[in-house]
């Protein structure tokens, strides 16, 4: 063996042994979690601690006449009831949400949706808070109410929001209605109009992106814990940005933010039901101030899926415009978005809706406008929850139904139609007419590689010779390629259009180096189960050479953690990453001083190699990071302070705007209504890939998740405001028996802003997931002229297709 064989053979086993970026290191946090042994707001069980449970209303829309708590008081175990009365003189009743709305903590004097919160009833324990919920005796007088968000603003339409109803502006500028919230635009109407006036060819459609709901296996919950000597609150919860509610609730309490201590320990999975603020937390926190004991509140199944955030509810009147031969010349969009009783919508401040302009997708669509008004109905509240980059999977739906539709009117190959219309590469960073700076991008690689991959010719191939069996009646099944080509939009964001309730969206890391080399650091973003404990550390262990095993991660507890804004949006790489990267390079910049001292040597002399500073052109000369650790507590260089620590808080200079090639092969058989998935293809392109392995799990997790809700899932409402589906007997969430198979694949395109060109991954498959079944089903039932097919595609539904195009006997 030479020595330059040697060389490189020593070195490729340093790097292997850091487990560093690019590594398919094994989640550690899994250890505990295969286990049983995470730790999660449940599992605490504090001295003297009380449970609380809501009563709920039975009412869509009802005016509360009485409430008469004498009957669940007098229950023995029952500590305490409280009502909006109680509420009130703290000015607790209402809580401010991160749309610039308020929402009831507790109904005062009307309900607005079903299984609304009217009273907190705190016992000794679970069971005898809930026996006592139904001893709250509420005298209620039904009023008439709004299901359909296109009645909302209706002359007669009942006035739901008394409490605001003489308000004509509200947060984001005029109301048309006292049911109307907002009306956001973007874009340039008149040329717009212009082009669709001119064009050859048009589409209109509504596409309806179906309300459902997030339902991580965790329900929301809280431990409010209020020391009176000390005067201060420690508040444990299910929380995706700690650091937010701890501002929130000194905020709305008048506590000092200091004396505030949020944890988030171990979260059983969020997908953005995590990110707002519940009135369980409230009532939990009003309890324990209260009644000087530790107050827990735990949601059930049907709680959460009725009244915490839901996602989606958009009606999105969607328009194309194009030249004959396929060029898209403009696009135009009217949403009706449908909020549910108060806007609770968590989106940054300046978002009403949230990146939904990010509607032209992959596309060079010269011309766009694009307007959404948000209304009021009686039903539950939140929005932009669901693995979705603030309605980037709305936003994504819209444009990859739209373009099959054009292809379709146009007699063009859909995928012939997406590539004629791509942003080409040299036209990165690419301005969008909507307003946006693409990054980085190369659609058309990704995009061949992924027809390529599945046969796409073949495919189609195969699809006209099943078409012509089932017209000759030799089959019963059809045959549905569905594609998506999705741009999606994470990392909030830059200060400059990113505010959560005016404090700016950066992210942080600090880095702790111990004398012997071994590392803790601390973020502020708040993992529910995407793996951060793994893969933050193989950033630090690639950037400074010290083994990923010996960095221990923490996230979640606001004491210690620097201040961060959390984990949604799929920000956490590209922010929190980020200051990972910046954090452990200003350690490296101070350890390479450090070194320099040890070898006598000018910094300048020094170059980095895997694990250690070594003398340029004196191999053997070297000191590890180990090394240098050491000396940094026990010899610094004189006039330099002693440790090895840094932190930095990242303000991003853009978004950053991952893509991805999705193709679905779908079987349906048009007597049952029965689709199968044949075949899934995932290619996804999120810059530099940390960890292949992870990402992979996100995108099993985000495409199953887009499976669905494209396919079933939904949270539905009777005329009269009965939530339907609020169980798992009527919500459907698959298991591994109706989880089609996942085919993953990737190309690396780095975002050329991001210190180490990581993009966000999290919620990449489901929006483009979503759209890419949704085109299957479609795609199969084109040829018999079903026209747009709205989601959920469920059994029942197709069969319903099936029986009004007359397709059985
Ligand atoms: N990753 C990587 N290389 C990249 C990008 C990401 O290895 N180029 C890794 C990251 O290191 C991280 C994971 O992939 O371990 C996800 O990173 P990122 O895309 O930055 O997303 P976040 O960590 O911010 O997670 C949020 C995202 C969102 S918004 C939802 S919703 C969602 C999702 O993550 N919720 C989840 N995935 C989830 N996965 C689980 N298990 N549980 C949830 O609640
Ligand atoms: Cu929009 S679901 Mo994720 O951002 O927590």
């Amino acid at each position: 063996m030479n020595d330059q064989t040697k060389i490189d053979q020593d070195r490729a086993e340093r790097t292997e042994k850091l487990q560093g970026m690019g590594c398919k290191r094994k989640r550690v946090e899994d250890i505990r979690f295969t286990q049983g042994k995470g730790s999660y707001v449940d599992d605490l069980k504090l001295p003297g601690m009380l449970f609380g449970d809501f009563v709920r209303s039975p009412h869509a829309h009802a005016r509360i006449k009485s409430i008469d708590t004498s009957r669940a008081k007098a229950l023995p175990g029952v500590v305490a009831v409280l009502t909006a009365a109680d509420l009130k003189p703290l000015g607790l009743h209402y809580m401010p949400t991160l749309a610039g709305d308020v929402q009831a903590v507790l109904a005062e004097e009307k309900v607005l949706f079903q299984n609304q919160e009217v009273a907190f009833v705190i016992a000794e324990d679970r069971y005898i808070a809930s026996d006592a919920t139904e001893l709250v005796d509420v005298d209620y007088e039904a009023l008439p109410c709004i299901v359909d968000p296109f009645r909302s603003m209706d002359e007669d339409a009942p006035i739901l929001r008394e409490d605001i109803q003489d308000k004509m502006e509200g947060a984001h500028g005029p109301r048309k209605h006292p049911n109307h919230i907002f009306e956001w635009q973007i874009g340039d109407k008149d040329a717009t109009d212009k082009v669709f006036a001119e064009a050859d060819v048009t589409i209109k459609e509504m596409l309806v992106d179906h309300r459902t709901h997030p339902s991580p296996l965790e329900t929301c919950q809280s431990v409010a814990s209020f020391d009176k000597v000390k005067g201060e609150l420690t508040l444990w919860g299910t929380f995706q940005a700690p650091h937010v509610i701890r501002t929130v609730v000194s905020l709305i309490s008048g506590l000092p933010e200091h004396k505030i201590h949020v944890i988030a320990p171990d979260i059983g999975g969020g997908f953005g039901n995590k990110v707002g603020a519940y009135a369980g937390y409230v009532c939990s926190v009003v309890g324990s101030i209260v009644l000087g004991v530790p107050v827990k509140w735990v949601e059930d199944r049907m709680e959460n899926l009725s009244t915490t955030s839901f996602a989606r509810d958009y009606h999105m009147t969607t328009e194309l415009a194009a030249t004959k031969d396929g060029k898209i010349q403009g696009m135009r969009v009217h949403v009706l978005a449908d909020h549910g009783a108060f806007d609770a919508c968590a989106d940054p401040s300046k978002w009403p809706a949230g990146f939904m302009n990010i509607c032209t997708g992959s596309y060079d669509i010269p011309t766009a406008h694009l307007v959404v008004d948000g209304v009021y109905t009686n039903k539950a509240s939140g929005g932009v929850a669901y693995r979705c980059s603030f309605r980037v999977t709305e936003a994504v739906f819209a444009i990859e139904r739209a373009v099959e539709l054009l292809a379709e009117k146009l007699g063009m190959d859909a995928a012939e139609l997406r590539i004629k219309n791509f942003i080409k590469p040299e036209q990165f960073p690419y301005k969008s007419a909507l307003g946006w700076e693409y990054d980085s991008g190369d659609y058309h690689t990704a995009m061949k590689k992924a027809m390529d991959t599945v046969g796409y010719k073949e495919l189609r191939a195969e699809q006209a010779k099943k078409r012509e069996a089932f017209k000759r009646g030799e089959t019963r099944e059809i045959m549905g390629i569905g594609i998506s080509f999705f741009t999606e939009i994470v990392g909030a964001g830059p200060s400059k259009n990113c505010d959560i309730l005016g404090v700016a969206m950066f992210d942080s890391a600090e880095i702790r180096i111990h004398p012997t080399g071994s590392v803790i650091a601390r973020m502020g973003t708040k993992s529910q189960g995407q793996g951060h404990e793994t893969t933050y550390a193989q950033i630090i262990a690639t950037e400074i050479g010290i083994p990923a095993d010996d960095i221990m991660i923490e996230e979640g507890n606001t004491d210690t953690a620097p201040y961060g804004l959390g984990t949604y949006g799929s920000r956490s790489t590209p922010v929190a990453g980020a200051a990972t990267a910046v954090s452990a390079r200003k350690i490296k910049a101070k350890a390479q001083m450090i070194a320099a001292h040890m070898l006598e040597v000018h910094e300048g002399d020094l170059e980095w190699d895997v694990d250690r500073f070594r003398v340029k052109g004196l191999p053997e000369k070297f000191k590890t990071m180990k090394e240098i650790a050491w000396a940094s507590y026990n010899a610094p260089p004189p006039n330099m302070e002693p440790g090895l620590e840094a932190v930095n808080y990242y303000e991003p200079p853009n978004m950053t705007y991952p893509f991805g090639a999705y193709f679905c092969v779908m079987d349906i058989d048009v007597d049952t209504g029965v689709a199968k998935t044949r075949r899934f293809y995932a290619l996804d392109d999120c810059g530099t890939r940390i960890n292949p392995m992870v990402i992979e799990g996100q995108v099993h997790g985000g495409l199953t998740e887009a499976f669905a809700c494209a396919m079933g899932q939904e949270i539905r409402y009777d005329e009269h405001g009965n939530v339907m589906g609020a169980s798992f007997m009527d919500f459907f969430l698959p298991t591994a028996v109706e989880t089609p198979h996942w085919e993953t694949d990737h190309t690396v395109t780095p975002s050329p802003h991001h210190p180490i060109g990581a993009k966000g991954v999290g919620e990449s498959p489901h929006v483009g997931g979503v759209p890419c079944f949704s085109n299957a089903v479609n795609d199969a039932y084109a040829f018999l002229g079903a026209g747009h097919i709205q989601m959920p595609h469920d059994a029942w539904r197709l069969w319903q297709v099936g029986e009004k195009l007359g397709l059985h006997a």
